[in-house]
């Protein structure tokens, strides 16, 4: 969408399971490639709609309905990983912290590149209540104590909120309508070596 029609804010509302595990190959490439798309990522540690099997996310040891004797696997930290795959704004907050995710987000959607908002929620009956984790209301408060601002982040176990990265990149969209341009002007006039059949031995 975005490639086809540049004109167009593309934001796309996801879940952890959604953005790391069944659409983590599309994840990674968006982010490698830097595409001005921007992804709210609700991450609440489970597959929440489809039952609460274990997700990407998951602490190791919890358990989950396809964990029945704790989750195997190491956990993947969503900023970590779009930022080393080359998104341009990276920032992660809950939805306890509601003025700096809604911070974050204004700013997301006016960066050049892709843009990722990690937003940690919670889902009490398909993870929370196997985990001791308390109630609802326990559970939302919560993630006051358990994270922390990047810059006041302790190595001490609680999960860091804020901007991870914001660096301007050339926009894929504007490198790619170039392409486009080029390509054009190819058409109308001498074809690209690979394009031309003479070289190819082919038709275009
Ligand atoms: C390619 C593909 N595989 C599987 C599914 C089925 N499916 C829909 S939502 C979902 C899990 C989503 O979990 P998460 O993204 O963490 O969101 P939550 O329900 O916790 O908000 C699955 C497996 C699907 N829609 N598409």
């Amino acid at each position: 969408m975005r490639l086809a029609n540049p004109r167009l804010k593309v934001i796309t509302v996801m879940g952890d399971g959604d953005a790391i595990a069944i659409g983590g190959n599309h994840f990674i490439h968006a982010c490698r490639r830097n595409i001005e798309i921007t992804a709210i990522v609700v991450n609440n540690f489970i597959y929440g709609m489809t039952g609460g099997q274990f997700s990407p996310t998951t602490p190791t040891g919890d358990i989950s309905a396809t964990s029945p004797y704790g989750n195997l696997a190491q956990s993947v930290d969503i900023c970590e990983l779009a930022r080393d795959c080359g998104a341009s704004y990276v920032a992660r907050s809950t939805i306890y912290h509601v003025n700096e995710m809604e911070k974050q987000i204004a700013r997301a959607v006016t960066t050049s590149g892709f843009s990722v908002v990690e937003v940690l929620s919670t889902c009490y009956s398909r993870y929370g209540k196997l985990n001791q984790k308390g109630s609802p209301r326990e559970m939302f408060l919560a993630l006051k104590d358990q994270t922390v601002p990047i810059a006041k982040a302790a190595g001490d176990g609680r999960i860091s909120r804020g901007v991870f990265i914001d660096r301007a990149e050339a926009a894929y969209s504007d490198t790619y309508q170039a392409i486009v341009a080029k390509a054009r002007e190819h058409d109308a006039g001498e074809p690209l070596p690979l394009l031309n059949p003479a070289r190819t031995g082919g038709t275009r």
